[in-house]
């Protein structure tokens, strides 16, 4: 490892429904950058049913899916492809834990604290795992190739 070099990493971030629909994206969008992220590409799009239940497949035994599928069909969200050292982890860090009064207790300064209203309607997204981010950007950028996602292997196809 070449200590100072770090290679840029991206995410899939997205602002839900709740967020959009009170106006915040500009906001969110304003912090985002501010804390270096680069916004690779962006789009306003609308989940429908079959969409929102493929993206959070996981937890589709969870007893707040149905619940989380109408929340995320109910309003357009806002996607975006985020690159920095170590996107993943911390755009996470940023977004605060997932219950917005939680975050305003133990991460104040949070996008969720600040923005989110409660466990479900939390304003942000986030990707969890490599694997994950692949996934979740080819589900709204379908021409943001695969091979795209690790600088590093990049360098070494070209
Ligand atoms: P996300 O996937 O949206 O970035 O959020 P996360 O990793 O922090 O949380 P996760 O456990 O993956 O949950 C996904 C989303 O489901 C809603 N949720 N509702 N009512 C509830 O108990 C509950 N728990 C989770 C939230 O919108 C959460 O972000
Ligand atoms: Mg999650």
């Amino acid at each position: 490892v070449t200590p100072g070099l770090s290679l840029p990493e991206k995410t899939l971030a997205m602002i839900k429904p709740d967020a959009v629909q009170s106006n915040y994206t500009s906001m969110i969008r304003q912090i985002i950058v501010s804390e270096g992220f680069h916004i690779l590409e962006e789009k306003l799009a609308h989940l429908d049913d079959v969409a929102a239940k493929s993206f959070y497949k996981e937890h589709a035994e969870r007893s707040f899916f149905p619940s989380l599928i109408r929340f995320m069909t109910s309003g357009p969200v806002y996607a975006m492809i985020l690159e920095r050292e170590g996107a993943i982890k911390k755009w996470r860090t940023l977004m605060g834990p997932t219950d917005s009064n939680k975050a305003r207790v133990q991460a104040p300064d949070s996008i969720r604290a600040k923005f989110g209203i409660d466990g479900e309607k939390n304003s942000v997204h986030g990707s969890d795992s490599t694997e994950a981010a692949i996934r979740e950007i080819a589900t709204f950028f379908r021409d943001f190739q695969e091979s795209n996602m690790d600088s590093s292997r990049r360098v070494h196809e070209e």
